[in-house]
């Protein structure tokens, strides 16, 4: 217990309470490089959420990094027994998670959470496997598929390949990731990633994103100390997300955090529809959706308000941690 490594209950605890995210993101960086106790915990006392959007914010990379992740690939129309080909790679890389952070990352294709696959219902679905890394991994794919293509079994040792071979069904927001031993070590060290099915009748149309929300244990006791959607603190803290209010806004939500069992995607000033899965037509209107490990759905927002609008989880240490952006809507 009494190590010198401080937790990031201990660093949140130490902290006064008034400092805000940026702050408490120099707060645990510290710990998580050096191993030391934090330095500088007042330096920004007072500054509030007015002054956490923009360059001030010390987040990982330029703009435009994560287009890959935030942008899916556009939907294509029904056409039964088509084949949808992706080629993943597991690859063990040092990503940048938070300011001046590394994280050992275990990869499908180098970032932290992996591409995003989308198939539209009644496609065939092919992902060619090549485990680059070192060690044992798989893909299994949430879904319905036959049992020897869930990514449970086959395990494909470093310098090995697999093809996933099936039909992408139901429609919804699915899922991947990594299923070898232990799952939960697998999982954490970033081996996961958005898989869409798009319905046989198209959704409406949209201004589509996808967030993926994690956590990332840098300092290795079994706790987050960063919290992030597609995978670096703050990002869209400093790098807000541009909308149209005329345009509706999808979101294809899922949760991929491991150590704490539930994440939560708040909305300021809107409320939005929550399709669970996505899989029915059945909704929820609110503005607070919470998921428990790989739970996943989507989000349709009607923007009322131009403006800027925060969100965030609505653990308020999570948003401390990292998990916190804008959404920037235009008038228009
Ligand atoms: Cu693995």
């Amino acid at each position: 217990m009494a190590d010198r490594r401080f937790t990031r209950r201990q660093v949140i605890a130490g902290a006064a309470p008034a400092l805000a995210a940026l702050p408490m993101a120099g707060l645990v960086a510290a710990p998580a490089l050096s191993g030391g106790p934090p330095a500088a915990s007042a330096a920004h006392p007072s500054l509030g959420h007015a002054a956490m959007a923009g360059d001030v914010v010390p987040a990982p990379g330029g703009p435009g990094d994560l287009d890959d992740l935030l942008t899916p690939p556009p939907a294509l129309p029904h056409r039964p027994g088509r084949v949808r080909r992706y080629t993943l790679a597991a690859i063990d890389r040092d990503i940048e998670v938070a300011a001046g952070v590394t994280f050992p990352a275990w990869t499908y294709n180098g970032t932290v959470p992996g591409p995003v696959i989308r198939a539209t219902e009644d496609d065939i679905l092919e992902v060619e496997f090549t485990n680059a890394g070192s060690h044992p991994h798989t893909i299994h794919f949430h879904g319905i598929h036959p049992a020897n293509m869930d990514g449970v079994f086959e395990i494909v040792e470093p310098g090995g390949s697999f093809t996933y071979r099936f039909p992408a069904r139901p429609y919804g927001m699915q899922l991947y990731h990594c299923h070898a031993a232990p799952l939960k070590k697998h999982i954490h060290k970033g081996l996961y990633g958005a898989f869409i099915i798009d319905p046989p009748t198209p959704r409406r149309p949209a201004r589509e994103i996808v967030l993926v929300m994690n956590g990332y244990d840098t300092d290795g006791d079994g706790e987050n100390n960063f919290y992030s959607v597609n995978g670096r603190a703050f990002y869209y803290a400093k790098y807000p997300i541009r909308v149209r209010r005329s345009e509706t806004l999808r979101i294809y939500l899922a949760n991929l955090t491991e150590f704490d069992l539930i994440n939560s995607f708040h909305l300021h000033g809107e409320f939005f529809r929550y399709y669970r899965t996505g899989s029915t037509d059945q909704f929820e209107y609110t503005d607070t959706v919470m998921q428990c490990q790989g739970e996943r759905g989507i989000i349709e927002i009607d923007w009322h308000n131009a403006g800027r609008f925060m969100f965030h989880a609505h653990q308020s240490e999570f948003t401390d941690l990292g998990w916190m952006g804008f959404f920037d809507v235009a008038d228009d």
